[in-house]
């Protein structure tokens, strides 16, 4: 994945032509394009292959389950396209291993504390063990919550140099200035970028905000 803005689009717009347009009018600037079921479901799987001619592609699947269904659903990710898939770490070791093995290269993130309101009951109290497992694993890096960018700060120091992706910069009120301060490597910003009349300035004010945060 290209590390230049640290501005990862989530392209969750489900109106298909709308959303190739978004990615068209923003390829250049953010350094992947993360895609989730919602615009997967509204189009087709191929959408996959078709982003990753524009930039790398995140898919943001979540997968939880058995080493062997998180294996097909990597490969078949990767097969596609994918530079990265997200991964749930809840499974336990042998279904992010299994992650890792299908990913044959490509990079997967496992999810530590959510960025919502919700993600505080759950998921906030198992973060530090998830992103320990994270770095057992041989992943290449964790999702944190750019909402807490104090959780940010934290988990930076159990991951060491392993990549940290923040969601929840925007709409769910979070700051990317804050987030990459605190130590994140990239902000997922979603909303904000492609439900904005001009997704190209509104993405182009948060890599300003992102480069002006950034010490390197
Ligand atoms: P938005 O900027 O519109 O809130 O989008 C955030 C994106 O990041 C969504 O695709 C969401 O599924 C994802 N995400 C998140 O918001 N919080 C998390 O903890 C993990 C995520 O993957």
């Amino acid at each position: 994945m290209r590390k230049e803005s640290r501005v990862i689009l989530a392209l969750d717009e489900v109106r298909p032509e709308r959303a190739f347009h978004v990615a068209e009018q923003v390829q250049d600037l953010v350094d992947a394009i993360k895609i989730n079921w919602p615009l997967v479901l509204a189009t087709s799987p191929d959408t996959i292959t078709r982003l990753s001619r524009m930039a790398p592609v995140i898919c943001d699947f979540k997968v939880a389950d058995i080493p062997n269904t998180v294996s097909l659903i990597v490969s078949q990710a990767v097969q596609r396209g994918a530079e990265g898939v997200i991964v749930h770490g809840f499974t336990g070791s042998d279904s992010v291993k299994a992650a890792v093995e299908a990913a044959d290269g490509r990079q997967i993130f496992v999810v530590t504390e959510m960025s919502h309101p919700g993600g505080a009951e759950y998921t906030a109290p198992a973060a530090e063990s998830l992103a320990k497992m994270a770095v057992d694993c041989g992943a290449a890096g964790i999702i944190a919550p750019a909402t807490r960018p104090e959780r940010v700060a934290a988990l930076r120091k159990i991951v060491g140099d392993l990549l940290i992706l923040s969601p929840g910069v925007g709409a769910q009120g979070g700051s990317a200035s804050a987030t990459l301060e605190k130590g994140a490597d990239y902000v997922i910003v979603g909303r904000s970028i492609y439900g904005a009349e001009d997704p190209r300035s509104a993405a182009l004010r948060v890599v300003n905000e992102a480069k002006a945060a950034r010490s390197d």
